[in-house]
């Protein structure tokens, strides 16, 4: 016997991963965990008919030859079969889009990062010449969408957009996907969002905007990964965590979303115990006190960033610098050879002022290019220090209109960030 699996919380990405596991497959009986999450529940219970699955204890363990285990590779994320992690002589075939190393060893392994699993299915689907119908496409369409945020989220890849058009040229019905991937917001939701927006702590660690809110959630609800979605969206942070408390079960539910290249939020749900992906992550916490887990996250969101870039990877030194005498004339022909818009002021090493090309706008007679340089320039000091990130230098940047930032460190000038070392940090275009 052979059987395909996924994990728990079931998604759009994960139960169309395991449908299309039983095409390339079809002797593989599909296997869904009991927990589903509520839209995909709503999709199955009308298609209960196209799509047949099974519960894990209708499978008998000991007659599975085969296990194909799709968008997820640890045993733990698995639901009742356990039984099989040490069953010698058993076949395993992992299709997975997270890159980070499971405990599940697999005989043959497709593993890539991805922005949805379905992306790497389709691949060979299409390898394969595999008929699929608008049903399935439709399925396979709204994992797609679901796990990349429509082809937006930073974790989407070319693969995934060519999946998304295949799926199309198959007739794949948006309608369709428009309906199921709604989200489910109701009174409970609401509710939950209303609190979390009045208890919102809004911090910047390590140059990210980061909210926490700590609520205590009674019984089960729904679609809380929504409500996060939706607080982090009101708040236009980078990253946003929901640590939800039930009291009864002594536990704690954390919920992240992050939309910023460079932070990962799987990685830290994955040092919680839990999963994700860099824009979306979740970890159940046996703990009843939530500071601490915020305290945790704080803790791992400032020891990942010391590894990223900083200004000082960007800036150029040694800077080209006038002191507060020279005059005019002899900085507008710097300006002009060295072909920038501004140049800093300083005197013994320390940054006085900027002279830019608009000061010269000031210069009305001739005579008035013999004045130092100190008569016409900015004493507006904005800089900013080294150690920080390049997403504050943009920011600052955009906050006074600056187009350059002298990088000081104990008072002492040792570098400038402009806006186009910025862009090209954020075009990616640093050489390694
Ligand atoms: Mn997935």
């Amino acid at each position: 016997m052979e059987i395909v699996t996924t994990h728990k919380n079931t998604d759009f990405d994960a139960l169309s991963s395991v449908i299309a596991a039983t095409i390339l497959y079809p002797d593989a009986v599909p296997i869904l965990p009991k927990s589903i999450n509520p839209n995909v529940k709503a999709f199955l219970s009308i298609h209960k008919d196209i799509f047949e699955t099974y519960a894990p204890e209708q499978v008998n363990l000991t007659q599975v030859q085969r296990l194909i285990v799709v968008d997820v590779n640890s045993w733990g994320r698995l639901d009742g079969l356990k039984g099989l992690q040490h069953e010698n002589g058993l076949e395993i075939f992992l299709f997975d889009h997270h890159a980070g190393q499971g405990d599940i060893v697999p005989d043959y392994r497709c593993q890539e990062e991805m922005g949805a699993n379905i992306t790497l299915m389709v691949r060979y689907l299409e390898k394969e010449n595999k008929r699929i119908t608008p049903i399935q496409a439709t399925l396979f369409l709204a994992g797609l969408y679901e796990d990349t945020g429509n082809l937006s989220f930073p974790s989407t890849r070319a693969e995934d957009a060519h999946a998304a058009a295949y799926l199309l040229e198959r007739k794949a019905d948006l309608n369709i996907i428009n309906t199921f991937l709604r989200p489910a917001y109701g009174e409970k939701q609401k509710d939950i969002l209303f609190r979390m927006l009045q208890t919102a702590k809004r911090r910047k660690i390590n140059g990210y905007r980061v909210s926490f809110s700590k609520i205590d959630v009674k019984g089960h609800v729904d679609s809380l990964a929504v409500v996060v979605r939706m607080y982090r969206e009101i708040l236009n942070v980078d990253a946003a965590f929901g640590i939800f408390l039930n009291p009864e079960r002594k536990k704690c539910m954390v919920i992240g979303r992050s939309n910023i290249e460079g932070f990962d939020m799987g990685a830290i749900m994955r040092r919680l115990g839990g999963g994700g992906h860099p824009a979306a992550g979740s970890a159940l916490v046996n703990s009843v006190v939530p500071q601490d887990i915020q305290d945790a996250i704080a803790n791992f969101i400032t020891g990942g960033q010391q590894q990223h870039v900083q200004v000082s990877d960007l800036m150029s030194f040694p800077v080209i610098s006038v002191t507060p005498q020279t005059n005019m004339a002899d900085a507008a022909a710097i300006l002009r050879t060295r072909g920038c818009t501004g140049v800093p002021v300083v005197a013994e090493e320390k940054l006085v002022g900027v002279i830019s090309r608009r000061d010269f706008r000031k210069i009305k007679k001739e005579s008035q290019l013999k004045a130092p340089v100190k008569a016409y320039m900015s004493t507006k000091l904005i800089s900013i220090a080294p150690g920080k990130s390049p997403q504050q230098a943009a920011r600052l940047m955009v906050k006074h209109d600056v187009g350059r930032l002298p990088v000081v460190e104990h008072g002492r000038m040792i570098g400038i960030i402009t806006r186009s070392d910025t862009m090209r940090y954020f075009y990616d275009l640093l050489p390694d």
